[in-house]
Order: structure tokens, then C-alpha cells, then sequence
């Protein structure tokens, strides 16, 4: 693997920016520095006039997903593809069992349909039943496949939702194994009540989605993950924190001192509940996704949430479905596949909103887009991070150059686009993945399967420091 030398651009790191060279050999950074030397036979990449940041991880995507009885348009080639033409380097996607399906199986056939990726990849595993069994394997998959996070579905009624009692056994587990757990929060009984009522008043186009799934009900089911996770002592991970309700009551634990991070999708900084109001169907159900886009204003306390520090990280939750997918649900909202794209668009959306917004300093943006997510997931400094040792996952970002999203351009499979006609300036000019150039000036060169499966560590168990403190406790033999 020949060597690469990005000259004279401006490393952008979640601590600080500064001007430096950065030498990538063998898919690792082996110097960062001013002036560096160009091995013999080395690529060079002129940076002149550009940040050079780590690549952007996305914690959350859907990539292949079975799901509502279909599969998503995007498979682990074309999703990540998209992902390097965005600038984004690595995703952790999920392994969603079904209920009483064996997590191992479930989990060894979604490695099998990952091995295609072309980027960086790793998975959260879905706890969507509890007996023994995925006790059992919670502790395989931790100590032997690098997971070290588990997620909760408290939404999706009589399909992966679970209960009260599975959410306590398995929050229990994962503080066992050292593993954070993370939930999907909305009361889906709730949810399950609304959309009937939606439907028995005669709601049934996609302005019924919003209805049956109103703030409250998602800040009900953060508020349960929290008190639940805090009475277990666990840290907690809330995905796709969509309004105020939820961002406060995470401040709140947050102010207690509870462990508790919080996440937010691209869509939900910039998109709002109006969409839903379209009289055009496709368009529309192009935005049915959970929790929904919500009304303005929600979007201005996520941002605050990112700028003072108790939401974290930013993700796409790409899970994408087509017009005629989304058309199951032409007479019932409810049967409308849930889920939208985005894990191209990522971060020239949130450059544009945050960074030229006067929102974010660029060593703020690499946080919430990457180095974040590496330090919650245990995978930094590998990731997240351009300093030597970590991996040669980079994004060259041109500051001074505009783009404007669109379906007719987008790599993605899908055939809508939330962020569609949006115009940005900020975009990747060059992505680096694993040492190799495979985005250049708009030239893709993705290749299918070159992307590795991340392993990521548990994190320090309950064990080890109690274990600790009962050495600490221990009486001294007294010598005789
Ligand atoms: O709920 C999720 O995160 C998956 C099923 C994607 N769909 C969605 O609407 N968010
Ligand atoms: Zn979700
Ligand atoms: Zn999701």
C-alpha cells in the first residue's frame, strides 16, 4: 500500500485546529507535522486553503434493513459509498434481531451482508426479547465480536418494541458487560393508541404520522430510559433526540450527574413538521420517518443542546425507502415505511447550519461529527482523531465551495431527498479512507467490500472497580 502526504492544509481536531502536513502509510497516519518529507513513490494531496479533518462517523444507519416488510433501498455497498462521497468514513449500523430470534444468528447474518461496505463499519446490536439465551450471547458478542453497545427499541408495537421488563434485564447486562445501552424513545403504546384514534377520526394521510407521535411521546420514554438507567447506574445513549422535551429532560440527569448522552439526526436541525402537510402524497411520506420532524423551534434547543454540550453526537439515521415503498401506506399512514436518507448530506448540511450558522467552531463540528461518537463508542483515538496512530480516515474540506443536494445527484439508491434543491457552501473536495484516495473532485472510487469491520471495546466493567474497591477495603494481613 503506497504512502500519501496531504500537504498544507489546516487539521481540524475536537481540541484545536493547526497548520500541518499529515503522512498516511499502510491505512494508519504516521505523522503529523509541519513540512513533512514525501517517502519515495509517495501520492501527494495539496490541502492549500482547506481543513483537513478526521473522517465523519455516523452512529446511526440502516443500511439493508428489513423492515414494516420491506427492505431499504440502500445496501452496506451503495450506503456507504454515499457515506465517502459526504466526507463520512465510518458508520455503526445495527443488528435488529427479530423477537425470539437468536442474537448471534442475527448478528453473523448482518456481518455477512456487511462485508460489501466500502467504508469502515461496526454495529449496535437490538435487545428485542430477553430470555437466557440473549443474556448469554450479550456476553459473546461483548467479549468476543468487539460490541459494545446494545440498543432498545421503546416504539414499534407487536413488531421489536420492548417492554419495561426486557429494558431493566438488559440495562443490567450491559453494565455487567461494560457496554452502553441506547434506546430508540417513544412510548409505543402510546404511539400504538394515537394512530388509532388518528384513523378512527378518519386520518389517514401522512399528516396523521406527527399526530400519533407528538413530543410528549418521545419525552415520556427518554424520561423512563433515564429513570431507569440512573436507578441501575448505567450510562444511557438516546438516539434521534428529536424536540425540546426530550434535549431538557437529558439536561437535566445530565445536571444531576447521570451519565446520559444524547444524539440528533441531521434532518431534525433543518427539516420541520410542515412537510407533513404537503397535499403531495410522495412527498410527504418521503418524510415519514421516527420520531417525526417536529414543529420550528425544536430545531434552535437541539442546536443549543450541541453547542452547550448535553447532546453529543449527530447522526443520519439513513434508512432508506422508495416512492413506491412509502405508497403501502397510501390509504394508512401507519403502513408507510419509517425512514429517511441522508448519510451524504450530513456534513455539508450541518457545516452549513453550524460552522457558517455561527453556531459551531470547526473543532466543534469534528466533535459532534466524529470524534464524539468515537470517544462514546470506544473506539478514539483510532477514530475521530488526526494525530499518528490513528487510522488514515480523513476528510479534505473545502470551505469555499458550494453544493446543492439533490436526488438527481445524490449516490444513494433512494429516489427522495429530505435535503433536496438545499444549496450549502462547504463540501469534501477528497475523502481518505483506510490511506486511499476514494473521493476526488467528485470522483467516487469507492470500492465494493474494501471497508473493515471495527471492533470496539467494552468499556471499564462495574466489576473491575468494585473489584478495586474491595482490594482497597481489604484487611491487611498483620504481620505476626
Ligand atoms: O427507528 C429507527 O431508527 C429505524 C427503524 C429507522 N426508521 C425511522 O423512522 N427512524
Ligand atoms: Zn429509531
Ligand atoms: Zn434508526
Amino acid at each position: 500500500m503506497s504512502s500519501l502526504l496531504i500537504r498544507g492544509g489546516t487539521v481540524v481536531n475536537a481540541d484545536r485546529e493547526f497548520r500541518a502536513d499529515v503522512l498516511c502509510e499502510a491505512g494508519k497516519i504516521v505523522a503529523v507535522g509541519a513540512s513533512l518529507a514525501a517517502p519515495a513513490g509517495c501520492e501527494l494531496l495539496d490541502a492549500g486553503g482547506r481543513y483537513v479533518m478526521p473522517g465523519g462517523i455516523d452512529p446511526h444507519t440502516h443500511m439493508q434493513l428489513p423492515f414494516m416488510g420491506t427492505v431499504t433501498q440502500d445496501d452496506f455497498y451503495s450506503g456507504t459509498a454515499a457515506a465517502l462521497a459526504g466526507g463520512t468514513t465510518s458508520l455503526i449500523d445495527f443488528v435488529i434481531p427479530d423477537p425470539q430470534q437468536p442474537l448471534m444468528d442475527a448478528y453473523r447474518m448482518w456481518r455477512g451482508w456487511a462485508e460489501k461496505s466500502a467504508c469502515d463499519y461496526s454495529f449496535h446490536v437490538a435487545v428485542t426479547w430477553w430470555d437466557e439465551s440473549v443474556r448469554r450471547d450479550m456476553g459473546t458478542l461483548v467479549t468476543e465480536e468487539g460490541v459494545n453497545s446494545f440498543k432498545h427499541f421503546m416504539a414499534y408495537k407487536n413488531a421489536i418494541m420492548c417492554d419495561d421488563e426486557t429494558l431493566v434485564n438488559s440495562f443490567r447486562r450491559a453494565l455487567e458487560l461494560g457496554a452502553m445501552p441506547t434506546v430508540h424513545a417513544e412510548n409505543g403504546e402510546l404511539v400504538f393508541l394515537l394512530q388509532a384514534e388518528m384513523k378512527a377520526r378518519g386520518i389517514l394521510g401522512p399528516e396523521g404520522h406527527p399526530l400519533s407521535r407528538p413530543p410528549a411521546v418521545e419525552a415520556e420514554a427518554a424520561q423512563r430510559a433515564i429513570a431507569i438507567a440512573d436507578v441501575l447506574n448505567v450510562p444511557i445513549y438516546i438516539v434521534h433526540v428529536s424536540c425540546a422535551e426530550s434535549a431538557e429532560a437529558i439536561a437535566r440527569a445530565r445536571a444531576r450527574g447521570q451519565r446520559v448522552y444524547g444524539e440528533v439526526l441531521a434532518g431534525h436541525l433543518t427539516v420541520d413538521d410542515s412537510v407533513y402537510r404537503s397535499p403531495d402524497f410522495a412527498f410527504a411520506a418521503g418524510h415519514v420517518m421516527s420520531p417525526p420532524f417536529r414543529p420550528k423551534g425544536n430545531a434552535e434547543m437541539l442546536w443549543r443542546g450541541l453547542q452547550a454540550g448535553y447532546l453529543h453526537t449527530t447522526a443520519t439515521d439513513h434508512c432508506t425507502f422508495c416512492a413506491a415503498q412509502k405508497a403501502a401506506g397510501i390509504d394508512d399512514f401507519s403502513k408507510i415505511p419509517n425512514g429517511c436518507g441522508g448519510v451524504e448530506e450530513r456534513l455539508g448540511v450541518l457545516w452549513h447550519e453550524g460552522v457558517n450558522g455561527g453556531r459551531l467552531t470547526p473543532s466543534e463540528f469534528v466533535a459532534i461529527t466524529s470524534a464524539n461518537a468515537a470517544k462514546l463508542f470506544n473506539i478514539y483515538p483510532r477514530k475521530g482523531c488526526i494525530a499518528e496512530g490513528a487510522d488514515a480516515d480523513l476528510v479534505l474540506w473545502d470551505p469555499a465551495a458550494s453544493q446543492t443536494f439533490s436526488v438527481k445527484t445524490q449516490r444513494s439508491l433512494g429516489d427522495f431527498n429530505i435535503f433536496e434543491g438545499r444549496s450549502v457552501l462547504g463540501r469534501p473536495s477528497h475523502t481518505v479512507s483506510g490511506g486511499r484516495v476514494v473521493f476526488a473532485d467528485g470522483d467516487l472510487r469507492a470500492v465494493r467490500g474494501a471497508g473493515q469491520y471495527v471492533k470496539r471495546p467494552a468499556f471499564g466493567t462495574q466489576f473491575d472497580a468494585l473489584a478495586r474497591k474491595a482490594a482497597l477495603a481489604a484487611p491487611t494481613a498483620v504481620a505476626r
